[in-house]
């Protein structure tokens, strides 16, 4: 019988958390990530699963997700723990067919309970499973370094910075076409930030917690990490540029445009029509 650690899911994770944890996006317990699975990846490794399930309330129903079965960071946890203790950090819940309370199936043996950012997390998986014909599987949040420090200085204007971080790399406009979305500054962990991520998620993969961090979705845990990688990277480039004074040349609209034609993506329309290199 095969461990649930060697899963793919669990394996998944610890690379991932890691990865955030070497980029310095995730200090302390900062970030979360949450994936959805089937009852196939799952059904190899009921062996491992508690014989009596704690089973917690959710603060805010997710009808769309009864059933449903996610792995889950652990509240407090720090990512760079994770690939040193898997069973420790991570928990395999479950969500009943009412979508109003979960079962921790697998994991968090010290106890615990699952990413303050839950709601969050399960608002937005709602959203993305719908919009996506349930393809996108992960919800991914940290404190990407060169992201946040842009909300300190741009306008927080989605289509705007979205054009700034389309213009920080040339592979940007291809890699996020429907642009990054932004919500006020709001408290975390709480269902308010929750609904309101959630609501940028119906058109956009990425979204902006000014001062805080990022919020990220995708089909799988790679696509999501690439998905805030180029992000930060891009923002990185702009963050040199702004110390340095400013673009004095950029990508322009006519050359975005191309782009999207050449890789078969439609670029969102409130961005193109936005003017470059606003930051002077
Ligand atoms: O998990 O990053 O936003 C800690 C956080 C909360
Ligand atoms: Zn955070």
């Amino acid at each position: 019988m095969q461990s649930i650690l060697s899963s793919s899911f669990v394996q998944g994770m610890m690379k991932a958390t890691n990865d955030m944890w070497l980029k310095g996006w995730d200090e302390r317990n900062g970030g979360n990530i949450s994936m959805r699975l089937s009852k196939e990846d799952v059904a190899p490794f009921t062996h491992d699963f508690y014989r009596e399930p704690r089973c917690l309330t959710l603060s805010h129903p997710v009808p769309e997700l009864a059933n449903c079965w996610f792995i889950v960071t652990g509240s407090g946890k720090f990512f760079r723990n994770v690939a040193l203790d898997p069973a420790d950090s991570l928990a395999l819940l479950q969500v009943d067919e009412k979508g109003l309370s979960f079962k921790i199936q697998w994991g968090l043996v010290n106890g615990g309970v699952p990413t303050s950012e839950l709601a969050s997390h399960f608002q937005s998986h709602s959203v993305r499973k719908q919009v996506t014909a349930g393809e996108d599987r992960v919800i991914m949040h940290c404190h990407a370094t060169n992201f946040m420090a842009l909300s300190y200085v741009v306008e927080l204007d989605a289509a705007r910075f979205t054009r700034l971080l389309w213009e920080g790399s040339t592979e940007c406009l291809v890699v996020f076409p429907q642009g990054v979305g932004i919500v006020p500054w709001m408290v975390p962990g709480t269902d308010g930030i929750g609904e309101k991520t959630a609501e940028q998620m119906q058109s956009h993969t990425l979204v902006m917690w000014p001062f805080h961090g990022i919020f990220a979705t995708g089909p799988t845990l790679d696509e999501t990490f690439g998905l805030i990688d180029t992000a930060e990277k891009s923002s990185e480039v702009m963050v040199k540029v702004i110390a340095m004074g400013g673009m004095r040349q950029s990508i322009t609209t006519s050359q975005l445009i191309a782009l999207g034609e050449r890789f078969g993506v439609t670029p969102w329309a409130a961005a193109l029509d936005v003017e470059s290199g606003y930051v002077s």
